[in-house]
């Protein structure tokens, strides 16, 4: 063969490589990096909002650079392994309630108190202020970065025994809680038979009837058609519980200053995204769950029930201290 020939295939190998490089230089220039956000709600709910909210502020502030795809229903998992798979990088961001936090961050358990936040203005102000903020910082040391406090609502408690409105009411009463010490002492306390186990296991649980009832807030009561099985419903608010957005650590490090400063403020508006459909969700939710059968105390006395679930407060006292949570009470 010639060497023209030759010259000629070099020539137009040489020419395809370089339009190669070209194109992937220039895909790389838009490559858009997807990342993933799970949460336990399916997408029609609070959770979702707060999700489809961060994923668009985040597309709009990095003018596409990142795309945030939404993993509602368990997807990825329960809570808790999902801040597991945050930690080893399986995941990358997530929008969990503190129900399992507190095993990777354990301050975060004084949020978990029975009957500590007055209402919602005192969970906001004390979430958004030094309180909140200063936990929020004490993600990282576990390869978690805590971008910012959205909301899951009161917890209020369901069952299919009987109507609960008194604590005696409640006397062995198999009741889930989240995977979370505060959580299962207060129920221990109220005397009930407390089953910590994470929210995938709960309708299942509930429909086999080994366990008797669950508690929630309103937003996810209704969005899991609650009532298909749970008879009574108790307006207890024995806990406000606040949901985390949090990042993995490994990703967060990966993002310039202005990137990470994008992920904060869409954080931010996801929070409040989920504080104002809570507040939408609540002001039907009661009675659609009563419309659709469900027996509702509205009505308890809610001293009587503070003083059962003191004990939960003398056992975290002794381990973690009472100055958060007199700090806690004490913000106006
Ligand atoms: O985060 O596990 C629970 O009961 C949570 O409230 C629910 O998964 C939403």
């Amino acid at each position: 063969m010639t060497s023209y020939k030759l010259n000629k295939i070099s020539v137009s190998i040489a020419a395809t490589l370089a339009s190669a490089l070209v194109l992937t230089a220039s895909t790389s220039a838009f490559a858009v990096q997807e990342m993933n956000l799970a949460f336990t709600p399916p997408l029609n709910s609070h959770y979702g909002e707060a999700g489809q909210a961060f994923a668009e502020e985040i597309d709009r502030l990095s003018d596409g650079e990142f795309k945030i795809n939404l993993r509602p229903a368990s997807a990825l998992g329960g809570e808790r392994d999902v801040l597991e798979g945050l930690q080893i990088g399986s995941v990358e961001l997530t929008l969990t309630s503190t129900g399992p936090i507190g095993n990777f961050v354990p301050s975060v358990y004084a949020l978990d108190f029975p009957f500590l936040f007055r209402d919602y203005d005192h969970a906001h102000k004390v979430l958004d202020g030094e309180i909140g903020q200063s936990l929020l910082e004490e993600f990282e040391d576990e390869g978690l970065i805590g971008l910012a406090w959205a909301e899951n609502g009161f917890r209020h408690l369901t069952n299919s025994v009987r109507p609960v409105e008194t604590p005696e009411d409640m006397e062995g009463m198999k009741i889930r809680t989240m995977e979370n010490q505060v959580h299962l002492e207060t129920f221990k306390a109220l005397g009930a038979a407390p089953t910590p186990i994470s929210w995938t296991e709960v309708i299942t649980a509930l429909q086999q009837g080994t366990i008797d009832g669950q508690e929630n807030p309103i937003p996810i009561l209704t969005v899991n058609s609650m009532w298909e099985i749970q008879d009574y419903l108790t307006l207890t608010g024995h806990v406000y519980s606040p949901t985390a957005l949090v990042m993995s650590k490994i990703y967060w490090d990966d993002l310039s200053e202005e990137q990470q400063g994008w992920f904060r403020e869409a954080a931010q508006v996801a929070a409040q995204t989920s504080r104002d459909a809570v507040q939408r969700i609540e002001e039907e939710g009661v009675d659609l769950l009563r419309s659709h059968g469900m027996e509702v105390v509205t009505e308890i006395d809610y001293e009587q029930f503070r003083a059962a679930a003191e004990p939960a407060y003398e056992r975290y006292a002794d381990q973690y201290g009472s100055e958060l949570l007199e700090r806690i009470r004490a913000t106006e």
